[in-house]
């Protein structure tokens, strides 16, 4: 999942461990000089002649800290040689110039908004060479965990754990999802539906797209299929009062969950957005989840910002997870929207569906294989 991304992050590593190279004496050594550091600490000689070494050239810290612009060379030549000595690295701004511009430059090819994009080198930028490398061994470590944090902080934007919303929600919990047309909005109701049942959750599903001939049989096969409930009307019907009639019907059932669907629609026409904004006063839903593609890229995030216009969203799906994709959506629909993603759809099945965990795509995205 996400391939093409991760190839590119992995450039990155190896641009700043090419760029370093030569100056902390290259990426090869960095394991070993590692694993001697940890254990030989206090007894190594290495780590008295680094004192030594601080103590020796301490009277040229003054201009180094004084006044490092008319002097680039030699504090940078005093703290390697230092970093050299105690088995730290040292990044310099410049070493990270040209890394930093190839990272911007494939986060953008891979679809990541431009505002995440530098967001994510910001912070990259500042925890690579802020006090945190201190705690870290070799370049490659420093460039994970630098990325790792840069691009956790933008993912797990708004993350709260969906199932103990639903449990501790009064019931029925009403759920609309939104999005445009083929993105796989009643694909994830079923797959959602499925999902709750697992977990103990009994759901109805609700047509709110009368707007599309041929919906309420699509909608019926699934909800035949999978035994459940489903509420509907007339093509051309008002899709507030179907989804209205599911909380009804769940009420008067002892459903939990009511899984209300909305014709797919174009973000830019006014009418189908108004009466989106229409369903969410009418049914004033627990949660309105927005369903776009991973594979739209930055088409999915403009359209999360313009769904979250019209009616409030509070999460996302993202389907096609499957599908070849440059993950850009993924990394950026919660840091624009400010709304979390809570699932992947993953396939066509009903089971292809998956809580949304920042960490584990983080780590999927850096591991390295
Ligand atoms: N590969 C893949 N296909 C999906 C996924 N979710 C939905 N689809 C397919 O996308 C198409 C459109 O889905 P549909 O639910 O009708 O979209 P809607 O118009 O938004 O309701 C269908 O052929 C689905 O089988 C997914 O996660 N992976
Ligand atoms: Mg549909």
């Amino acid at each position: 999942m996400f391939d093409g991304l991760k190839d590119k992050l992995s450039g990155f590593r190896e641009d700043v461990e090419e760029s370093t190279e030569g100056e902390d004496e290259a990426a090869p050594d960095d394991e070993a000089a590692a694993e001697s550091d940890e254990t030989d600490a206090s007894t190594d000689p290495v780590g008295e002649d680094s004192d030594a070494a601080a103590v020796e050239t301490g009277s040229d810290e003054p201009t180094a800290d004084g006044d490092s612009s008319s002097n680039d060379d030699e504090p940078s030549t005093f703290q390697r040689a230092k970093a050299f000595a105690t088995g730290r690295i040292i990044i310099e701004e410049e070493d990270l110039e040209e890394p930093l511009w190839n990272l911007e430059m494939a986060l953008l090819e891979s679809d990541v908004e431009m505002s995440v994009a530098e967001q994510i080198l910001d912070s990259v930028r500042e925890s690579m060479l802020g006090e945190s490398r201190k705690q870290v061994e070799t370049t490659g470590e420093l460039v994970e965990s630098a990325l790792h944090d840069a691009l956790l902080d933008v993912i797990a934007v708004g993350q709260f754990d969906f199932e103990q919303r639903i449990s501790e929600a009064d019931k029925p919990v009403t759920i609309v999802f939104t999005g445009v047309n083929g993105v796989g909005k009643t694909t994830s109701i079923a797959k959602l539906s499925e999902w709750l049942a697992d977990r103990g959750y009994s759901s109805v599903l609700a047509n709110g797209d009368t707007y599309r001939a041929g919906a309420n049989e699509q909608i019926r096969e699934h909800a035949d299929r999978l035994g459940r409930d489903l509420i509907s009307h007339d093509q051309g019907g008002d899709p507030a009062a179907v989804i209205y009639d599911g909380v009804e019907y769940a009420e008067a059932n002892d459903i939990d969950v009511v899984l209300g669907d909305t014709a797919g629609r174009l973000h830019t026409s006014d009418d189908l957005m108004a009466q989106l904004e229409k369903i969410d006063r009418v049914v004033d839903p627990d949660m309105t989840l927005f369903v776009d593609e991973a594979v739209a890229g930055q088409d999915a995030v403009n359209r999360a910002k313009e769904f979250d216009d019209a009616a409030a969203i509070d999460g996302a799906i993202l389907t096609k997870a499957d599908a070849d994709s440059s993950g850009g959506a993924a990394i950026s629909v919660a840091y624009v929207t400010g709304k979390p993603i809570l699932f992947l759809g993953t396939g066509q099945g009903y089971d292809d569906i998956t809580l949304f965990d920042p960490e584990d795509l983080v780590e999927s995205l850096l591991d390295e294989e």
